[in-house]
């Protein structure tokens, strides 16, 4: 069980090929809330400094090339089991191997251009918010 807060990135090629909309209503449609929004492009030394876990990765440079190349959707969102529910909600990373229904295996182009992100633990979850909202950018009140 997972805490009831996670954060999500709608990459530049899901926002680039108009599927803000629809993957946003898949989220809430699955029962989240979300509890802040913004759209925003990512400067390069905030995509290094948001993905410096991968730096020594082979695919390091094509990620923050990608992640840099247009707008951002970022989002938190709130459910119960919020990080283990959402990444069941977006599928596998390779959208070859996500399964039939999630927002990877129908909005995702390749790999690396996977369409969304999810924090993959309550830690990270804490780390990503903060990187992307101040916290009085976040309405954890809200209703749905
Ligand atoms: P995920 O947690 O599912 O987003 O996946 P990772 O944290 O392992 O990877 C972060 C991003 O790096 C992925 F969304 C896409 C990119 N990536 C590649 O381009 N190639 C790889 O082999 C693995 C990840």
């Amino acid at each position: 069980m997972t805490g009831d807060i996670t954060f999500s990135m709608i990459k530049p090629g899901a926002v680039g090929n108009g599927f803000i909309g629809p993957i946003l209503d898949k989220i809430t449609s699955a029962g989240f809330t979300i509890v802040a929004l913004r759209m925003t492009q990512m400067t390069r030394s905030e995509a290094e400094a948001f993905y410096y876990v991968h730096k020594e990765r082979p695919f390091f440079t094509e990620l923050v090339e990608f992640m840099v190349g247009g707008p951002i959707v970022a989002v938190v969102l709130k459910k119960e089991n919020a990080v283990e529910d959402f990444r069941t909600l977006i599928g596998a990373t390779n959208p070859e191997e996500a399964a039939e229904g999630t927002i990877r295996k129908m909005y995702a182009e390749s790999l690396g251009h996977n369409a969304i992100h999810g924090s993959d633990s309550d830690d990270n979850a804490k780390r990503e918010v903060s990187f992307h909202f101040s916290t009085r950018k976040i309405f954890y009140n809200c209703s749905k």
